[in-house]
């Protein structure tokens, strides 16, 4: 328990004296909550206050909890699932019933998707009263709906199995694949009360919420022979090699077997972009002509063309998988070689079993790497430099690059389309988890929330560059950055629209196109607007210029950058997936 000796003082609730609970004396639960995610190292909790819990978020507060309050809860969600991928330890949201529950859920699902622990806690109404749909106030039958979109969902109803509900919540969310886990607690539960002595017995303090899972000798052995054979071997590595926290046993992997990786967006920095086994700038290449891939917390989803077609070529290819999770084996094509375990486990398993005397891959595969990535980078390095007016992707990205290069700790959170795919391809990241983005459904407004979470649980610098269309779906959250001060510059690539500032409406009517906003949107007067600093930026050097010095002061900051509304693709990379139309012509 919390506390011992101290009293709350705007709890109604006798609290424990100096010498300790005495008989009769009573807690509640909301104090139960609040111990028994204490007991467990929570100590942070992403919310918006309201009818049934803005008392809780009090107490927390009162108890010395950090509870950061947000403007909308899908972007308080956004920032515990991030949460929950940076410190391996469930990020908290906290909201009200009915829409409030809503409006985290989408985060929720986002973080069982992602495969980031997170739990989402909303007040609800009374089950009586729900159940008999007698029209409760915020009546909605959440548990119900909250299953299909996360990993586990449970509801406490009463006081004395809180300790037990959140010790599943947590553990529910971290072992195995991490995911969401929804936690409903209805109203009264939080005024109910049990003796101090019985409520402090009652929690739960985990033991090894997330045990190591240890490969199979023989799935090991199996592995190492795939590999051995190879000719082009590739390693893909993904955003569950980032979030298993194992990052000198994957580079000391990578290094042993000299086999060329290649980064998915989020495990960018897991070894330096610029490390000379990096195959980034080669990507289409190693992808066609690889002969043996192995993934490791990756899966071969849209991401990855679901390891086939035209992507990844005519040559033959065996999967080698790591993942913790068996069922995602031969989820697309078939996996010659699975290893199912902990991604730590996993890669020092097969580090030791490579022995001393690894053989290199061919030097026929890695020349060939070499020289196209060479050639790309040439190619890309003059578009970097330019100093265009308005500014175009390259000229842009190229200055944040620079800020990224010379500031490697610092987190940069990207979202948006052409400002998504081309910072990811352009910045490059030299430490793990310092890249965060849409993840794996492209989600456009993880922006604001990801900046926060960022802030508050590393202490490091943040930049966030997202499309003026990413920005807008949670850009009311810059109100929340300047209320808790936190370091972090917002950079809105502004080229008037989604896209492009250039569409028209294809009927001549007097509204805009689907896909265009008002020209020229003013979106550092926001950030003003709160008290932070607003700059309007035109060229790289200006942009450069605002970006360092917002990071020098650590001061809230929003930088519009002026982009060319004519420089962007339709849905940036991936345009590709938009289904077309054998009878409208654009
Ligand atoms: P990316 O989008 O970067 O390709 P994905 O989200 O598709 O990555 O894949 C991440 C994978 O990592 C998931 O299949 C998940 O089960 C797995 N994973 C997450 N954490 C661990 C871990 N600690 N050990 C092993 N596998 C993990
Ligand atoms: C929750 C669909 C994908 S990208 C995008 C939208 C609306 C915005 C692109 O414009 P932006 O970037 O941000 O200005 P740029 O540089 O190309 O101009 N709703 C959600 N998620 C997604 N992915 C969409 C809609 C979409
Ligand atoms: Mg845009």
């Amino acid at each position: 328990m919390s506390g011992k000796g101290s009293s709350t003082a705007i709890d109604g609730i006798a609290r424990e004296t100096s010498d300790g609970p005495g008989p009769g004396t009573l807690t509640d639960g909301f104090h139960l909550v609040i111990d028994a995610l204490k007991l467990n190292d929570i100590n942070t909790i992403y919310n918006v206050p309201g009818i049934p819990i803005t008392d809780l978020g009090r107490y927390m507060q009162a108890e010395g909890m950090r509870v950061l309050s947000f403007r909308h809860e899908q972007n308080a969600g956004y920032a515990a699932a991030i949460a929950g991928f940076l410190t391996k330890k469930p990020g908290v949201c906290m909201t009200v019933s009915a829409p409030g529950f809503l409006n985290g859920l989408t985060a929720l699902a986002h973080a069982t998707t992602n495969c980031f622990p997170m739990i989402l806690i909303s007040g609800s109404s009374e089950r009586e009263i729900v159940d008999l749909q007698q029209g409760d106030y915020e009546e909605l039958d959440q548990l119900a709906i909250a299953k299909p979109l996360c990993k586990a969902a449970f509801r406490v109803l009463h006081a004395e199995d809180i300790g037990i509900g959140i010790a599943r919540a947590i553990r529910a969310a971290v072992s195995g694949r991490p995911g969401g886990v929804y936690l409903d607690l209805p109203a009264q539960l939080l005024g109910q009360t049990m003796e101090m002595e019985a409520g402090a017995k009652s929690l739960v303090k985990i033991t090894d919420a997330a045990p190591r899972q240890l490969p199979a000798p023989e799935s090991v052995a199996r592995a190492l022979d795939v590999l051995k054979c190879a000719k082009r071997p590739l390693i893909i590595l993904g955003k569950g090699a980032a979030y298993a926290q194992a990052d000198d046993d994957i580079r000391a992997l990578v290094e042993k077997s000299g086999i060329p990786y290649l980064p998915m967006s989020m495990a960018k920095g897991l070894l330096p972009d610029t490390h000379p086994l990096s195959a980034g700038p080669a990507r289409s290449l190693v992808l066609k002509e690889s002969d043996v891939v192995m993934l490791i917390g990756a899966r071969l989803n849209w991401l990855l063309s679901h390891g086939k077609g035209k992507t990844w070529g005519d040559q033959p290819k065996q999967f080698v998988q790591i993942d913790i999770e068996p069922k995602e084996m031969d989820s697309n094509v078939g996996i010659v070689a699975p290893v199912v375990g902990d991604i730590g486990s996993c890669v020092s398993a097969l580090h030791e079993a490579m022995g001393g005397d690894w053989p290199p891959p061919p030097v026929g595969w890695t020349d060939a790497i070499n020289a196209k990535k060479q050639a790309n980078l040439e190619k890309m390095a003059p578009k970097l430099r330019n100093n265009n007016m308005p500014m175009d992707f390259h000229g842009a990205l190229g200055a944040l690059r620079t800020i990224i290069k010379e500031r490697p700790d610092a987190i940069l959170v990207n979202e948006g389309a052409n400002t998504l795919d081309f910072a990811r391809s352009i910045i490059d990241m030299y430490q793990p988890r310092k890249r965060l983005d849409v993840g794996t459904w492209g989600v456009m407004g993880i922006g604001m929330g990801s900046a926060i979470a960022a802030a508050v649980e590393t202490g490091k610098p943040v930049l966030a560059v997202g499309g003026d269309s990413a920005f807008g779906f949670s850009g009311m959250e810059i109100e929340t950055i300047c209320r808790y001060n936190l370091p972090i510059c917002v950079v809105v690539f502004n080229n008037n629209g989604i896209y492009r500032g250039t569409d028209v409406n294809p009927s001549g009517g007097t509204d805009v196109a689907t896909t265009v906003f008002v020209k020229d949107s003013r979106y550092d007067k926001m950030m003003e607007a709160f008290g932070g600093v607003g700059v309007y930026a035109t060229t790289p050097d200006e942009l450069g210029r605002a970006v360092n010095e917002a990071m020098d002061s650590g001061k809230p900051t929003l930088v519009n950058a002026v982009i060319d509304e004519k420089a962007g693709t339709e849905s940036g990379r991936i345009g590709n997936l938009n289904p077309q139309s054998v009878v409208s012509k654009k």
